[in-house]
């Protein structure tokens, strides 16, 4: 089939760096607290979270229409709001990429924090966010933002649009490493 056939028209989007929203976006997808239930390590205090709060906004993507096809590259606004269950801090579910040979960049637009990464064989790693810091995410290694600090976490991301989101093999095997806050020290644990 001729390229011409299937041709995409080019856009932009405009992003606002302090806040991160992306204008306009074609799908923002929200995770409350009560859809994470079973990743933190403190039970009981998730649920007393979502009593009290009423089920609060934990996290958002913004996303543009891409086809999901090689050759392509996927963007989106990921925004983690400060907040711990327990002392644990707020953190997306995290995932492996279905095509797990597909990297990711994610560029921190505002707030700090962590990107966790691990390996299916046991690996893990750490890299700091801060507003500027971009962090590659290479082949194979599963992703999870944590957000240390009082305001959200923005990060802009771009994958392959193949890459598709794993979110099974990290519900069950969880990440090696917890990030805490106490008495408004950041704490790494075990
Ligand atoms: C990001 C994440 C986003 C939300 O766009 O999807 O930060 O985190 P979870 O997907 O773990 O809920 C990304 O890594 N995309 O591939
Ligand atoms: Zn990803």
């Amino acid at each position: 089939m001729p390229y011409t056939e299937h041709l995409m028209n080019p856009f932009g989007i405009d992003i606002d760096l302090a806040d991160g929203a992306m204008h306009p976006p074609d799908t923002h997808l929200v995770r409350r607290a009560s859809d994470m239930r079973g990743y933190y390590a403190d039970e009981a205090a998730l649920e007393r979270l979502i009593a009290q709060q009423d089920d609060p906004l934990h996290y958002e993507v913004f996303e543009k229409h891409i086809p999901e096809e090689p050759g392509h590259l996927l963007l989106c606004i990921s925004k983690l709001q400060p907040g711990c269950v327990g002392d644990e801090c707020f953190m997306t579910k995290g995932h492996y990429h279905t095509v797990s040979g597909t990297a990711e960049v994610y560029l921190c637009l505002a707030g700090q924090g962590y990107m966790l990464m691990k390996t299916a064989d046991g690996r893990c790693a750490a890299e700091p966010m801060t507003r500027g810091r971009m962090v590659y995410v290479p082949p194979h290694w599963a992703h999870r933002s944590i957000n240390t600090s009082d305001e959200p976490l923005v990060s802009f991301c771009v994958y392959p649009a193949e890459a598709g989101h794993n979110y099974g093999d990290i519900a069950t095997e969880g990440f090696p490493k917890r990030v805490y806050r106490r008495d408004r020290t950041v704490v790494m644990e075990p």
